[in-house]
């Protein structure tokens, strides 16, 4: 038996790797990989694991399910950014109606009535299986946190450094803020019964696999998620959460890169061993010469836009610059603002809330003449990260976090 999952999983390990143009790993690497028990991860790779038996999902024809009118968001591909003019004259929360949207497949619909949530793996006593009642029977919290693309901002490394990325070409708008309800992870893994062993916690999507490389899916380590605002989630701004955003639960990882809140879940992996996915092996490290140890991307960096057209035009005349400022770590210290392309800086006034892995609110007043202007919003956050003014390249055009030139015409 053992024997027969081996050589199965040397034959599908060898198929991934020959769909992948790897036929460069000779057969003897790839055994003594396997061999190893390490698989994929060995070569830096990624195994494919079994779909999750559970309830049957079907995509939305077009890949979105609500309205994706085109003066609140952007389409590129089976992703909708957020427009940030879309955000002006907004309370502090991101509406459903324009939150943005990051489907590596498309958005997928779901039965609550058979969905099931499995719970397993070495790192649990017991595998149990959760109904969607069960869940909403557990003691509920309530967090306002940003879900944000590692990508966000990519568009930059071109048009500010001359390297473009390749990627979905986001302007600043694959953010967003809401108000997230469910339960703790902690309590979730608690039912399965959590070894004291167990390093970490690998939840997947039930979204149609993506090809060669399985249903989405990334670890993150025992302990991220055991923190008390790490979730499953099953409601946003009050609502139960909508089809695009995960119904009927998702996880919750604040302040972490968008691709650890894994949407439509419907199976988690618990491990006393390091797991591996393509998520967090070929995709979301940073790659290139600036990064000779591929670190992961994990925490999202400090950034800020300005709630305008990306290009913006505007009538001559006073009027309050406003934006929005964020961290993946802490609340934000200060934002600075340039209208004269970063020549000079003034402080922003900072709005009240200013929640740690949301966002605060901040404005200016500026009075323009006609003319061509670039405008600049640097922040910092409360554990002293500052925006820079460059970033150097990774070969995915993760974690763009210097200040953004924001072009804007006065007529
Ligand atoms: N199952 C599943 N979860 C997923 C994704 C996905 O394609 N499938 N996309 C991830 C990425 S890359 C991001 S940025 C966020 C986006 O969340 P949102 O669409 O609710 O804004 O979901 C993450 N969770
Ligand atoms: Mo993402």
């Amino acid at each position: 038996m053992t024997t027969d999952e081996r050589t199965y999983d040397q034959e599908r390990l060898e198929q991934w790797l020959w769909r992948l143009g790897r036929q460069d790993v000779s057969r003897r690497t790839l055994l003594r990989a396997a061999a190893l028990g390490a698989g994929g991860a060995a070569l830096g790779l990624a195994l494919p694991t079994l779909a999750p038996s559970t309830a049957a999902a079907d995509t939305v024809p077009g890949g979105f399910y609500k309205p994706i009118p085109p003066e609140l968001f952007r389409v590129l591909g089976s992703n909708a950014e957020m427009r940030w003019e879309a955000m002006a004259g907004q309370g502090y929360l991101t509406g459903i109606d324009r939150f943005f949207i990051r489907n590596h497949t498309g958005t997928t619909l779901i039965d609550p009535k058979t969905w099931r949530l499995r719970i397993e793996g070495t790192g649990v006593r017991k595998s149990i299986d959760l109904k969607y009642q069960d869940i909403l029977k557990m003691d509920c919290v309530t967090v306002t946190r940003f879900v944000e693309c590692a990508g966000n901002g990519r568009s930059f490394f071109g048009s500010q450094q001359g390297t473009p990325a390749p990627g979905s070409q986001w302007y600043l708008g694959a953010v967003g803020v809401a108000q997230w309800t469910g339960v703790r992870l902690a309590d979730v893994l608690d039912r399965a019964g959590l070894c004291a062993g167990a390093v970490d916690v690998m939840p997947e999507g039930l979204d149609d696999p993506v090809s060669n490389q399985g249903h989405v899916r990334r670890p993150m380590p025992i302990d991220k998620a055991l923190r008390p605002d790490t979730l499953l989630v099953y409601g946003m701004n009050g609502c139960d959460l909508p089809p695009d955003h995960g119904f009927p639960a998702r996880l919750l990882v604040p302040g972490w890169a968008g691709i650890a809140n894994i949407k439509w879940v419907g199976r988690i992996e618990v491990s006393t061993e390091p797991l591996f996915s393509p998520w967090n092996t070929t995709s979301y490290r940073y790659f290139g010469d600036a990064y000779p140890d591929s670190p992961l991307v994990t925490e999202q960096f400090v950034k800020s836009a300005f709630e305008l057209p990306m290009p913006a035009s505007v009538p001559a005349g006073g009027r309050l610059l406003t934006g929005r400022s964020w961290s993946g770590r802490t609340g934000i210290a200060g934002v600075d603002v340039s209208v004269d392309g970063g020549l000079s800086w003034q402080p922003a006034t900072l709005g009240e809330r200013n929640i740690g892995r949301a966002w605060v609110q901040w404005s200016i007043p500026w009075s323009p003449v006609p003319g061509s202007y670039v405008l600049k919003a640097r922040a910092r956050d409360l554990a002293g990260q500052v925006q820079p003014d460059t970033v150097p390249f990774n070969t995915l055009g993760y974690g763009f976090w210097a200040v953004v030139g924001h072009p804007v015409t006065v007529t």
